[in-house]
């Protein structure tokens, strides 16, 4: 519970808003022991295609809490019930730039790290890397990280262009080059920060450019390839993909090794390939946090603990496609994962990948608005 004292208040405001403070305090104390008797079940709101379902079936089983499980496609639909409060949620996984600006919006609590145990587990680099966005890493846990590129259905787009220059952004961004492909499908993702900063970093930019002139480059480009995109969302290019309903996507690492993975499954013979590009991308790491007013405190450093669990997390990172932040996890994820350079970057692939920082609110409303007018209606 965050209680602020109003800046400017009276004596007699201020006096009040003391006597609250101490009851707040005097009610934590009892909260304190009131964790102890929470209610089984805790309400996890992560990401879609982001968890092996044995994994919450095996926390079930061996804590008897029971796990709601929501999922969003998109870091805009999760801050935005963050923002507005009491999301009834006890765990949540934003990604890493959101969360630094939801971390100074007050939206979740400390962790604490003694009832995290398995925190020996996660790899030190990258807590180091995620410091950046939680110092100290006191409010969040790194759960999976990877890259935002694209991935297309192989024989469609040889078809179509047999020498499309596959290994570039150019297939996304080059009206040239993507308007030969409009006929088979293309998504670009509903994602108004990730879209401007791998526009950015393809145009020679800096990515994490927080120049509004800067920012507008964006525009044109995207303003060229929109006749030729047929839908823009975050998580349905996992089937159109794997179905080979659609041919080319911007998408997450993972996501679009699932549609691969999906495809080789249903022996469909679509083969589909996930590329970084020459250019490189972005990278991002989704992070585990608890809202401040969780209704469940104590169940979800829990459940963040029994994640941070090699052998669970490696579970996950099998099913998923991800890379994890757990080291003593890494002998136990499959080597055809670890062995990925799709999914862990070689050391001169990961050079070219750029992390960004949270744009302020006006700045944010700007790029917002940019997006929308390129989108217009679907
Ligand atoms: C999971 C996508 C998570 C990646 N399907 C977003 N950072």
């Amino acid at each position: 519970m965050t209680v602020v004292l109003p800046e400017g208040g009276t004596a007699m405001v201020r006096g009040f808003a003391a006597r609250l403070l101490s009851l707040g305090a005097a009610l934590a104390l009892t909260l304190g022991v009131a964790y102890a008797d929470e209610e089984k079940v805790v309400h996890v709101y992560n990401w879609s295609d982001y968890i092996d379902n044995a994994v919450l079936e095996a926390f079930e089983k061996e804590t008897g809490i029971k796990v709601v499980y929501d999922t969003y496609d998109s870091n805009d639909t999760l801050e935005t019930k963050l923002l507005t409060g009491k999301t009834g949620y006890d765990v949540v996984v934003p990604s890493s730039h959101f969360l630094a600006r939801q971390i100074a919006a007050g939206v979740f609590m400390k962790l604490d790290k003694s009832k995290l145990p398995n925190w020996k587990n996660l790899d030190a680099s990258i807590l180091e890397r995620v410091a950046i966005w939680d110092e100290g890493n006191s409010h969040a846990v790194p759960y999976m990280w990877g890259t935002t590129g694209f991935a297309y259905n192989v024989a469609k787009i040889k078809e179509r262009m047999p020498d499309a220059p596959v290994d570039s952004f150019r297939m996304m961004f080059d009206p040239d080059v993507v308007s030969k492909f409009k006929d088979c499908g293309v998504y670009l993702m509903d994602e108004v920060d990730e879209v401007h900063q791998v526009v950015l970093n393809y145009l020679g930019e800096d990515g994490n450019s927080h120049d509004a002139k800067v920012l507008a480059k964006v525009v044109p480009v995207l303003k060229s390839v929109r006749p030729y995109v047929t839908k823009f969302h975050n998580s349905a290019q996992i089937d159109a993909l794997a179905n080979g309903d659609i041919c080319l996507t911007m998408g997450y690492s993972g996501d679009m090794l699932q549609a691969r993975n999906r495809a080789i499954e249903a022996k469909n013979g679509v083969q589909i390939e996930y590329v970084i590009p020459k250019e490189g991308t972005l990278m991002w790491f989704d992070m585990m946090a608890v809202p401040a007013d969780a209704p469940h405190p104590n169940n979800a450093h829990a459940f963040i603990d029994f994640l941070m669990r090699p052998d669970m997390i490696a579970k996950a990172s099998n099913v998923i496609f991800y890379a994890n932040g757990n080291a003593a996890a890494t002998p136990l994820v499959d080597p055809a994962i670890t062995g990925d350079p799709a999914i862990y970057p070689t050391p001169e692939v990961m050079q070219k990948l750029f992390v960004v920082t949270p744009y302020g609110a006006k700045l944010q409303r700007t790029v917002t608005r940019q997006f929308a007018s390129v989108k217009g209606n679907q």
